[in-house]
């Protein structure tokens, strides 16, 4: 990516991990170092993309054929990317963005069983070059993210999956981690907060000196 443009930066991470509670930190180390950062969301971050997440995690006595839920979550993507995205990359401005494309191939892949190579072809379509630039992976055992997820509001159709569903979306996040660990950093967000945010702070310090 050339100088001028911007860093497409995501945060990824299972039920509970601790997504929203350190992207702020997350935002905060970024603008210290003279950025202008927009932050934004997956599914969602447009009028049209809201209304897409709503269709998407709201409860459905007809359920949701796993295709569906695939095109849906591309369907949000291309909005979010022509519309948000780009244009603030090219503006120079960074964006940080709580879950992207890897969610699909953990959630929709790994917990659906939507095979891979038909993700891949939508990535292509839908995203053409563009990947992000950094990855945080924030990781933990299943049973300890459910346990803090479940201490919030009521599930969502995500939430309401079996613990095998999120145990099969946690391997393939760690396996897209192992297959480009250059982009994508494995924090161990099992631990207390600060030791969290401490290793955030070293992947981020890291990232921006060779953005330098
Ligand atoms: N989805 C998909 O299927 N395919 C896709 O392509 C995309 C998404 C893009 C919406 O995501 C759903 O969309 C998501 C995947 C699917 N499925 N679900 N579920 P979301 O990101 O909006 O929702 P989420 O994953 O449910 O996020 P979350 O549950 O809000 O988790 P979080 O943001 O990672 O956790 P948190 O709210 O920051 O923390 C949870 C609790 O733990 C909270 O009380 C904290 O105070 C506490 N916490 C945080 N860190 C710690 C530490 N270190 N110690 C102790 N307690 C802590």
């Amino acid at each position: 990516m050339s100088k001028n443009k911007g860093r497409f930066i995501t945060v990824e991470g299972g039920e509970g991990a601790g997504k929203s509670t350190n992207l702020e930190l997350i935002k905060e180390l970024l603008e210290a170092a003279g950025h202008p950062v927009l932050f934004t969301r997956e599914p969602g971050g447009t009028p049209l993309g809201e209304e897409i997440r709503t269709l998407l995690l709201g409860h459905r006595d007809d359920g949701m054929a796993a295709e569906t839920e695939l095109l849906l979550m591309f369907g949000a993507r291309a909005e979010h990317l022509n519309r948000k995205i780009i244009p603030a990359l090219n503006a120079g401005t960074w964006v940080l963005c709580d879950r992207f494309t890897d969610a699909t191939y953990a959630y929709q892949g790994g917990g659906r069983g939507i095979a891979p190579e038909r993700i891949q072809i939508l990535e292509q379509w839908v995203q053409h070059d563009l990947r992000p630039d950094l990855t945080l992976l924030l990781d933990l055992p299943v049973e300890v993210g459910l346990e803090r997820a479940g201490r919030r509001s009521a599930p969502d159709r995500f939430e309401s999956e079996a613990s095998q569903f999120f145990q099969n979306v946690r391997a393939r996040y760690l396996d897209i981690a192992k297959k480009e660990s250059t982009r994508v950093k494995v924090v161990d967000a099992s631990m207390p907060l600060p030791q969290v945010q401490s290793q955030i702070k070293t992947v981020v310090g890291a990232f921006l000196s060779s953005c330098r």
